[in-house]
């Protein structure tokens, strides 16, 4: 009985995507949204769809795209749906796609780490940790310049 359990555990992890590299920049007092990056791998040979996510520290969360427009200004373009091809990566930065988590429930702190549940097009979830960086950082490893706040 263990055993099965165990197969069908990992059955559930071969089938979604792996999500590395997650972070999302430290926010300021009264600031209610935030931008969450990540790589997004599919291992499999099938397309997979992520169609959203939730987290404990947002009232809601949406897929976005930052574009620039014909008159040079950038704005953010909501996204059904983000499709990671077979076998392929989808790299989620800042300037480009984004999970966006909006109406925060506190202030992101630099240093800490917040909860994120994506949302796969056949329901099923996949957690990561999301650590909270400076607030220019461009990615999860990087290290906080000692020049500059
Ligand atoms: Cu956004």
């Amino acid at each position: 009985m263990i055993r099965t359990a165990f197969l069908l555990a990992l059955a559930t992890i071969v089938s979604a995507v792996e999500i590395s590299g997650a972070f999302a920049r430290a926010t300021a007092p009264g600031q209610g949204a935030a931008g969450v990056f990540m790589t997004v791998k599919n291992p499999s040979d099938q397309p997979v769809e992520v169609t959203g996510a939730t987290s404990s520290r947002a009232g809601r969360v949406e897929l976005h795209r930052t574009e620039t427009g014909a008159d040079g200004v950038k704005r953010m373009v909501h996204q059904p749906s983000i499709t990671i091809p077979a076998k392929g990566q989808v790299v989620l930065a800042p300037g480009g796609l984004h999970v966006m988590l909006l109406d925060l429930t506190a202030p992101l702190t630099e240093g800490s780490t917040i909860d994120l549940d994506v949302t796969l097009g056949d329901g099923t979830k996949v957690t990561t940790p999301v650590i909270v960086k400076w607030a220019g950082a461009t990615d999860a490893t990087a290290e906080k310049p000692s020049c500059c706040p």
